[in-house]
């Protein structure tokens, strides 16, 4: 049975995730770990918690060791506007990071899940059903990061061996922990706000297309990925992992058709609006689904139908 080690699971993708593998595995197979200690009263854990700096080699390789860790899903990194904000900081959490957990990985023999994501991609890449190989010239620290992270994680397959695996994550929608500092966070803020106060301003303009995707689609895509027949796998670190593409006008028209006096108005950030502007707006995920059988399950209405619910319970 492998032994799994969550890093930034604390984080938005990074609690669910390891709630699910939990589940998944058994609680006694999962170490959750994060740069912070657990102290929201939400922040629960069914296994065990330990802190962890990924810019901290020697305390890595020492829970590897340990714990005797066999698999590594490293989610620790910083988002796309808060990168913007510190690119020094951005650099040295989610590169030297990386390269932290990619090292222990050579040495202990791990496999390793990161995350990549649409902010991979920059304004000269196709907006429309972006290829999986593509041009890749972000102009954002994030998406500095991101590409370099792809490309570490390719040569730590191919000259060490290392069983590494990646997604290009779109803007993740979840009702269970908030994103941080990211372009997408949008689109989780106005469910909070339509429950809230029934109206929302929007930092990105009308006419603005991304990519989106429910959480459990996004869990199962880490988890069925990092199963899958590694024979099957050409792309192994970077595969365009699409489900919703929207912009927040259809957003708030799905939000309408539960909570009709639902009102939007906009005050568009000048940085996240660039961001957003060099991202695409649906990418082609045709390798995923051929080389391992990605097929998302959310669309558009269901998200909605699910998030309102859940917030209703959450804040009201
Ligand atoms: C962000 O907006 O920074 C992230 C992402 C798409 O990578 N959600």
């Amino acid at each position: 049975m492998n032994k799994i080690l969550v890093t930034g699971s604390l984080g938005q993708i990074g609690s669910e995730l390891a709630t699910a593998l939990c589940k998944r595995y058994g609680a006694n197979n999962v170490i959750m770990s994060d740069i912070r200690e657990k102290r929201r009263e939400d922040e629960t854990a069914e296994c065990k918690c330990v802190v962890l700096d990924v810019t901290n080699a020697k305390q890595i390789a020492r829970i590897v060791h340990e714990e005797k860790i066999t698999v590594i899903y490293h989610l620790a990194a910083l988002l796309s506007a808060t990168a913007e904000n510190n690119p020094q900081l951005a650099w040295d959490i989610n590169i030297n990071g990386l390269y932290n957990i990619l090292e222990v990985a050579r040495e202990s023999n791990c496999a390793v899940f990161t995350p990549s994501s649409i902010g991979a991609f920059g304004l000269s890449t196709p907006h429309d059903n972006t290829p999986q190989d593509t041009i890749q010239r972000p102009n954002t620290m994030y998406g500095v990061t991101k590409v370099a992270g792809e490309l570490l994680c390719d040569y730590y397959h191919k000259r060490f061996n290392v069983d590494t695996r990646g997604l290009r994550y779109p803007g993740i929608i979840s009702y269970k922990t908030l994103p941080g500092g990211g372009t997408t966070d949008y689109a989780v803020e106005i469910y909070y706000e339509a429950i809230k106060q029934k109206k929302y301003t929007c930092f990105l303009k009308a006419g603005t297309y991304l990519d989106m995707m429910y959480m459990p689609d996004a869990i199962n895509a880490a988890i069925d990925l990092m199963e899958a027949d590694p024979a099957k796998l050409v792309h192994r670190n970077a595969f365009n992992v699409s489900a919703l593409s929207f912009d927040p006008e259809e957003i708030a028209a799905s939000i309408r058709k539960h909570i009709p006096e639902f009102f939007m108005d906009y005050n568009v950030d000048p940085i996240r609006q660039g961001i957003a502007d060099s991202w695409p707006n649906f990418m082609d995920d045709s390798a995923a689904r051929e080389e391992w059988g990605w097929k998302p399950e959310y669309n558009l209405d269901r998200v909605t139908e699910e998030m309102l619910k859940h917030l209703k319970e959450k804040l009201l």
